[in-house]
């Protein structure tokens, strides 16, 4: 498999069996912790199989690419009801090891699917079971958690729909998932990580599609409300989501439910979402019949992905907005939250510290030669990077926290670049930015921009999570770093 040129070759870590056995006999004790007390009873089991397939991303008429997709469905979606308890075992099929990681979901530290972390990595022709108790309704995605440059900038990702049957009925819905592709004329993947791209703004595709194509129409009755779960599932691009000819909503964030705002009310009339980030949107259809289109307005050339096509008519229109239940999740305490800051920083030689864990934790034994790491480290938070080419040495976490307490977190981004946040097993409250241009809203990556503070807050599970950019690239040149939450 292409590793995307980073240098690396993760089959290195197949002859790594020790390791991996010592950490399968750590997990049961560090993951003690986060175990609810009751059994675990699925309601409902799922497979998931990794796996190249062939897809057609230049047009019909041009070569096909092989892509890695779960079950042989680019972005294969599950839909489950609020209060599932989901069984879904990992089944690696690619030629190198992965591991699942369901984004956005607050879950058991031990299900979260961070190699070393929380797991060991799931060698080729091996499993992983995550037990996962699905009671926050929404629009979620799971991708994997090692080499995700290679894996899931070669498309392996799917969707997550969590229903809520309180939620109000919309006259249509309709899931698009938003990814561009690196690709030479023959369909082959071209590098996808290059240094130029890893150190700066990440390395783009310049094959852009939704659901797998250049564009798609979608129909709606006219003068009806259609619900659209919009994913940014690349790996680099952040996009300026804008709506055309129909009134607009943003109705929830990663899945949780806000306040709903016009589009239009906010700066630009665009919600713009980095990689990894999730928006719901009510859209009210002309009742004219007349279309709507959606687009990424961020660059001077639109990318106009979706047109709403009128089919039939509602007999009874409603106004807008139609909004989702109000989010029910730990509302951190402000007043006794403690407060803590960390810097997104660029590293420059020595600028980042090369700390290890003390040698008589035990999971830094664990970690030797198990690693995802990337060849290169061009970033940091709060000077220290998540390891990188020959440095092996996970950094201690950046914070310690106490399950049940409130935190206030300040997130200061100090390079050129913009940056999504996401911090696993959470969902945050985003509470103010300094260049004042997000509501307040849960959420669980924001986006940063350059010279930007960001704070958000949230009440701590137990578990080591990490805490990381979602702009792959910058990820695994060492953007992650950890909380120890006990
Ligand atoms: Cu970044």
């Amino acid at each position: 498999m292409n590793n995307g040129g980073a240098g690396f070759s993760r089959r290195a870590f197949l002859g790594a069996g020790a390791a991996i056995g010592g950490l399968a006999l750590l997990a049961p004790t560090r993951a003690g912790v986060a175990r609810a007390a009751a059994p675990f009873e699925p309601t409902r089991e799922v497979t998931l199989t990794a796996g190249e397939m062939e897809l057609k991303l230049l047009g019909p008429d041009k070569p096909a690419t092989r892509i890695l997709a779960y079950d042989g469905n680019p972005f294969q979606t599950l839909r489950m009801p609020r209060g599932t308890r989901l069984k879904a075992t990992f089944v690696n099929g690619i030629d190198e090891g992965s591991t699942l990681h369901f984004h956005g979901v607050r879950m058991p530290n031990e299900y979260d699917g961070v190699p070393t972390l929380t797991q060991p990595l799931v060698q080729p022709g091996s499993r992983f079971v995550h037990l996962l108790p699905l009671d926050d309704p929404g629009t979620f995605f799971f991708h994997p958690h090692c080499d995700e440059t290679g894996q899931a900038g070669m498309g392996l990702a799917g969707v997550l729909i969590v229903e809520d049957t309180r939620d109000p009925a919309f006259d249509a819905e309709h899931v698009l998932c938003l990814k561009d592709w690196r690709l030479a004329p023959d369909g082959s993947f071209l590098p996808l990580t290059e240094p130029e791209g890893a150190s700066k703004a990440g390395t783009f595709g310049a094959t852009r599609t939704v659901n797998g194509a250049a564009a798609v129409e979608l129909k709606a009755p006219a003068a009806g409300h259609v619900r659209l779960r919009i994913l940014n599932i690349d790996s680099t691009r952040i996009m300026d989501i804008g709506v055309e000819g129909g009134e607009a909503w943003l109705i929830a964030v990663d899945g949780h439910a806000l306040a709903p705002v016009r589009l239009d009310d906010l700066p630009d009339g665009i919600w713009r979402m980095g990689p990894a980030q999730r928006i719901d949107l009510d859209i009210r259809m002309p009742a004219d019949g007349s279309p709507v289109t959606l687009g990424d307005y961020r660059a001077a050339d639109i990318y106009r992905f979706a047109t709403l096509t009128a089919e039939g008519r509602v007999g009874k229109p409603r106004k807008g907005p139609l909004a989702l239940p109000k989010a029910e999740l730990p509302k951190p305490e402000m007043k006794r939250a403690a407060r803590l800051s960390f810097t997104l920083q660029q590293a420059t030689g020595q600028a980042v510290k090369e700390i290890a864990l003390p040698a008589d934790d035990p999971l830094a034994k664990a970690l030797i030669d198990s690693l995802c790491v990337g060849a290169t480290t061009y970033w940091g938070i709060q000077s220290e990077s998540w390891p990188t080419g020959a440095n092996r040495n996970v950094p201690p976490p950046l914070a310690r926290m106490t399950t049940g307490n409130s935190y206030r977190v300040e997130i200061k981004n100090e390079t050129r670049f913009p940056h999504p946040v996401h911090l696993h097993g959470h969902a945050f409250e985003v509470l103010s930015s300094s260049l004042d241009r997000l509501p307040r809203h849960f959420a669980d990556t924001v986006l940063v921009q350059p010279g930007e503070a960001v704070e958000i807050a949230f009440v701590a599970a137990p578990g080591d999570w990490v805490f990381h950019c979602h702009i792959l690239e910058h990820m695994e040149t060492g953007m992650m770093g950890w909380f120890r939450i006990v």
